[in-house]
């Protein structure tokens, strides 16, 4: 049995739309619970098997997989067919792992650093910038015209949502802006903003 633990209007919202997107909608059972939110407001659900009470936990047969390059890892090599990824074990499936790690290790670590207005030599050394993962994008999306060539997948999904969280990080990159609405335009996008403003409004089961 898979179960998705979820919190409206969170980083589980993206999970959502890949369930969505991926066609699985039935096969997982979704779990809304409360999160502690940044501006003080919410607290940690009981219920929510992640060991910090975070968003989002994908529970396999009593198995707890958290972070979202994890699910979606776990949940496109589950479910081959649904087409957001490239077969597992083919040389194209390596270059979307990438994405997607590259994602949770660099891009949003580089992110939270530049919102905080963090700079050390260190963390140059181990993340380098901004600056350098928009060329990292650009040279993606140059061939584009989604991160791994000519259909969309779970790693734009991924890759693109903190700049649809937070515009002002975009890059002034027509390329970047144009990839990020694409991907904000997508039907599966729109159902999860308006189930989210539906579990928002209830208490959590
Ligand atoms: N690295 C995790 C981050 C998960 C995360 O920080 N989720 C936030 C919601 S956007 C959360 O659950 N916050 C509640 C808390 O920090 O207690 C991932 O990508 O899945």
């Amino acid at each position: 049995m898979l179960t998705l633990y979820h919190s409206a209007n969170s980083r589980s919202s993206g999970m959502i739309t890949l369930i969505d997107e991926m066609g699985l909608e039935g096969q997982i059972a979704i779990h809304p619970v409360t999160i502690g939110r940044i501006d003080g407001s919410g607290m940690r659900d009981p219920a929510n098997p992640h060991p910090e009470g975070k968003v989002p936990v994908l529970v396999h047969d009593g198995e707890v997989i958290t972070e979202r390059a994890a699910i979606i890892l776990h949940l496109c090599q589950l479910f081959p067919q649904s087409g957001l990824s490239p077969v597992p074990g083919t040389p194209e499936w390596g270059r979307f792992v990438s994405w997607l790690v590259w994602y949770q290790g660099v891009l949003e670590p580089v992110l939270i650093h530049q919102a905080a207005g963090l700079t050390h030599p260190m963390l140059a050394a181990t993340f380098r910038d901004h600056a350098a993962a928009v060329l990292r994008l650009q040279q993606a999306l140059e061939a584009g015209p989604w991160l791994m060539g000519g259909a969309y997948s779970a790693a734009d999904l991924l890759v693109h949502s903190p700049y649809a969280w937070f515009a002002d990080f975009t890059p002034d990159d027509p390329l970047i802006r144009d990839w990020v609405a694409r991907c904000m335009a997508r039907p599966a996008r729109a159902r999860t903003m308006a189930r989210d403003a539906d579990w928002a409004g209830q208490p959590s089961a």
